[in-house]
């Protein structure tokens, strides 16, 4: 007997310096009330969703840089989203900055956490894969400073049981990397949700400008097929504080057929009833791992960081 999920990809258009806390969960709840009209049973949002994407802008006032993170989850800020969502019925994965004391120290990190029905945290993940830089770079037209306000994620790629699925998380860059996918495809991965934020212009490689829809379709498309995965990109998009960003949330199959596609870069909701058992023909097949992977051929991947030439 299939077991169906309904998904909620709730694109968010541009989040403004100007904008609340408070106005963005008003948009957020919005979402959540047209996905139960549509029958969804889970609701996944990107990455920082709650503020605008600082890391465009170069600070140095601790206070201001952790005016963008959340320092309780929820808070009374964020509560109404988990109220709401629970008088729904519905699960939600969201992305935000969180700034936590742990081992003794504060820690900050690009966090997503999945919420089940029943309005507990049923996973967390921080970000792994940072991209842009740390320092200050002021020949860009805006930053991308990642490196400077978040610590390498310490938690893995955790794959839960929920949902009646096996269901992991990322956080943009992170989809980039088909080491994501597999970690989490070596669980038996079903779905993977996962946000992002992505300017439409990367300042060190301005020539990768035009293929910005094709490289986010590419990643996730290849994630999906070869690791026999539900993925559900969610874009916080549109241009904000005059950074034009990618729009284009969709949700791929495991087939790496995309089934669903966003039209706009404003908030919209794309739904579409993942066969959570769909990824088995794949995983059973071409993508047998037990059957068909050599792990002691690929030692490189795990032992070498950066690439090297060969001798000679
Ligand atoms: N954003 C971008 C992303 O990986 C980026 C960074 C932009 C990388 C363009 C390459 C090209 O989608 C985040 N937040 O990781």
């Amino acid at each position: 007997m299939s077991r169906f999920l309904t998904v909620g990809a709730a694109q968010m258009g541009p989040v403004q310096r100007s904008h609340t806390r408070r106005d963005v969960v008003e948009r957020m709840i919005v979402h959540l009330r047209e996905a139960r009209r549509m029958g969804c049973d889970l609701v996944v949002f990107p990455e920082l969703t709650l503020t605008t994407f600082f890391p465009r802008w170069w600070m140095t006032d601790q206070a201001e840089i952790d005016s963008f993170f959340e320092k309780e989850m929820p808070s009374n800020e964020t509560a109404p989203l988990f109220t709401e969502a629970k008088r729904l019925g519905l699960g939600f994965s969201v992305g935000y900055a969180e700034l936590v004391n742990e081992g003794g120290r504060v820690r900050r990190f690009n966090t997503a956490i999945l919420v089940g029905p029943d309005g507990r945290i049923a996973s967390k993940y921080r970000k792994v894969h940072l991209p842009g830089h740390a320092e200050h770079e002021p020949q860009r037209p805006f930053q991308h400073l990642e490196k400077r306000y978040f610590e390498v994620g310490n938690l893995g790629f955790p794959v839960v049981k929920a949902f009646g699925g096996n269901m992991g998380m990322c956080v943009c860059n992170d989809r980039r990397w088909p080491e994501t996918y597999r970690v989490m495809g070596l669980q038996n991965v079903e779905m993977v949700m996962l946000g992002y934020n992505t300017p439409l212009h990367n300042a060190p490689s301005p020539d990768h400008d035009e293929h910005s829809w094709f490289h986010n379709q590419l990643s996730m498309q290849a994630g999906a097929y070869q690791n026999g995965t539900w993925v559900i990109g969610v874009a916080k998009g549109g241009t904000e504080e005059g950074v034009p960003s990618l729009a284009d949330s969709q949700i791929v199959s495991p087939s790496g057929k995309v089934v669903a596609r966003a039209g706009s870069d404003r908030d919209e909701l794309i739904v579409h009833r993942c066969d959570l058992d769909a990824g088995k023909s794949y995983t059973s097949t071409t993508f047998d791992f037990e059957r068909h992977r050599r792990p002691d051929v690929y030692r490189l991947i795990v032992e070498r960081r950066g690439a090297r030439p060969p001798a000679g």
